[in-house]
């Protein structure tokens, strides 16, 4: 099996960290290919970095149908181009919000994300709100500290981002963690151990849903909305991303 983790920001030292999450977890035998598209913004963390980055993604999701990818995961946590993706893919498509919410759903009563900057808290609501999970999600805090700050050798995120997780369980009323940024992924093991309640990391959680999904023969449907987009003329600057027309259907 062949998993493809698309990191949707240009930032390939978090691409390196997050492809090695999806490895440590992945069953022998699945293949991880961890990629960063070749376009878009080094950092997401606005409606625009979101926007800019889902060109990119969208051909990494179109490369991988012609290399014979089974499944993919998003590994940004504002789930960028989640629905676009799963119209492109014949294989399960999963956001990292998408798979972390639903996997803190089931080990716990109610989660508490912990992300990066305030201005995406937003964000994580909406989603929350879209996949159903706003019943479980007793809250959203932020840390203030900007993705890119989270490679930034010495710059306190892990003690940070701990001490927002301990007032999360202080405060919110919550019985899990849900770290709400791929470039957390590495700090996920460690928080767990300091804390002792769940924390769940949307990449490894992704990952393994991706795989499990394989596992059980199911694709993405489509039938109805997540169908093949219908093929027309697409103008300018993303003239490459016109899609084939697809095969006349033979009468019978
Ligand atoms: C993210 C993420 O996971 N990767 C990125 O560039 N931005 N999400 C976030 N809330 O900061």
């Amino acid at each position: 099996m062949r998993i493809k983790i698309i990191n949707p920001n240009t930032t390939w030292s978090m691409t390196e960290k997050i492809g090695a999450c999806a490895r440590s977890v992945a069953r022998p035998g699945t293949e991880i290919v961890a990629v960063s598209p070749s376009m878009g913004p080094a950092s997401i963390e606005s409606h625009y970095d979101e926007a800019l980055a889902v060109p990119g993604l969208l051909q990494e999701i179109a490369a991988g149908e012609r290399e014979g990818i089974d499944g993919y995961v998003i590994a940004c946590f504002g789930d960028p181009g989640l629905q676009a993706a799963r119209e492109l893919a014949r294989g399960p498509v999963v956001g990292i919000a998408q798979a972390a919410m639903h996997v803190a759903s089931l080990v716990g009563t109610r989660f508490s994300v912990v992300t990066t900057l305030g201005r995406t808290v937003g964000q994580a609501w909406h989603l929350a709100e879209a996949y159903g999970m706003k019943r479980f999600c007793a809250n959203v805090r932020a840390c203030e500290i900007a993705v890119l700050e989270l490679e930034a050798p010495g710059s306190k995120a892990r003690e940070r981002i701990v001490d927002e997780c301990r007032r999360a369980l202080d405060e919110d009323g919550c019985d899990t963690i849900v770290l709400g940024c791929a470039g957390m992924a590495d700090l996920c093991a460690h928080i767990g151990q300091l804390l002792g309640v769940p924390v769940v990391d949307g990449v490894a959680a992704g990952t393994q849903l991706v795989e499990s999904l394989v596992n059980l023969r199911l694709s993405t449907s489509k039938r109805g909305e997540l169908a093949a987009p219908p093929a027309k003329p697409i103008a300018g600057l993303l003239e490459g991303f016109t899609l084939p027309a697809p095969p006349l259907k033979r009468a019978a």
